[in-house]
């Protein structure tokens, strides 16, 4: 219940540093494979903020982000203070990945561009096994703390795709 009220202010308060005025909703980066590829698209959460009228929040953007299932929370080791380089793999699970400190930046080996996600950022994966060959890699800061949430069986939050790449590239191509 905690995580679930920490999720829903920590949603609304950032999109990997996107500027979203003009929107309603949350901007956020999603791994998609598609074609065996993995890539970047910008998602819209749908549906987007409402204000909240629940006690300690009252008047408060708050985003819905669905249900979560096992979350688990993640700490990189910091012994020699390089960035752990995971190499190319598939997303273990569709779900939301929440950078609480440090930071990663996700490429793709077989499509341009990529994503930097800072401390307090969120991005979405879904590139699971059997939707790309490849996968993605993810370069995190040492010492980076984040939570993977994944979606309840697979099923990734509703969402409006805003562009096919990221939403930085977005914002910049505008
Ligand atoms: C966000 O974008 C809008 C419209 O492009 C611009 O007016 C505004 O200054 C930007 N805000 C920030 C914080 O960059
Ligand atoms: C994706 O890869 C699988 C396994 O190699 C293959 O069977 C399938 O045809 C591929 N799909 C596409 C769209 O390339
Ligand atoms: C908040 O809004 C909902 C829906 O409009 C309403 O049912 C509920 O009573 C409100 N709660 C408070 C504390 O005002
Ligand atoms: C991510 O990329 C930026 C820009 O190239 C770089 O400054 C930063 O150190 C990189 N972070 C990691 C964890 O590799
Ligand atoms: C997504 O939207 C559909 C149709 O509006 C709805 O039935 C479903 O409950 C929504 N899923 C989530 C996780 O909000
Ligand atoms: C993304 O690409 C698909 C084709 O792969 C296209 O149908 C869709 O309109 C594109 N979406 C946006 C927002 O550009
Ligand atoms: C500034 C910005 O990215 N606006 C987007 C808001 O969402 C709509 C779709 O709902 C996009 O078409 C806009 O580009």
């Amino acid at each position: 219940m905690l995580l679930y009220y920490f999720l829903l202010s920590f949603g609304a308060l950032v999109c990997g540093g996107s500027n979203q005025s003009g929107n309603k909703s949350l901007l956020v980066n999603a791994i998609v494979g598609k074609n065996n590829i993995s890539m970047v698209e910008c998602w819209k959460v749908e549906p987007g903020y409402q204000v909240s009228n629940v006690s300690g929040t009252v008047g408060d953007k708050v985003l819905q982000l669905g249900n979560v299932d096992n979350a688990v929370y993640i700490i990189i080791p910091d012994d020699d203070g390089k960035p752990n380089n995971g190499g190319l793999h598939n997303g273990a699970h569709a779900q939301w990945v929440f950078a609480l400190t440090g930071g990663v930046n996700v490429t793709f080996p077989d499509a341009p561009g990529g994503f930097t996600v800072s401390a307090g950022g969120l991005f979405i994966s879904t590139d699971v096994l059997g939707t790309s060959t490849l996968g993605h890699q993810s370069i995190w800061a040492a010492g980076s703390i984040f939570i993977q949430a994944p979606f309840p069986d697979g099923v990734a939050i509703n969402h409006t795709v805003i562009a096919n790449q990221s939403c930085e590239e977005n914002y910049l191509a505008k």
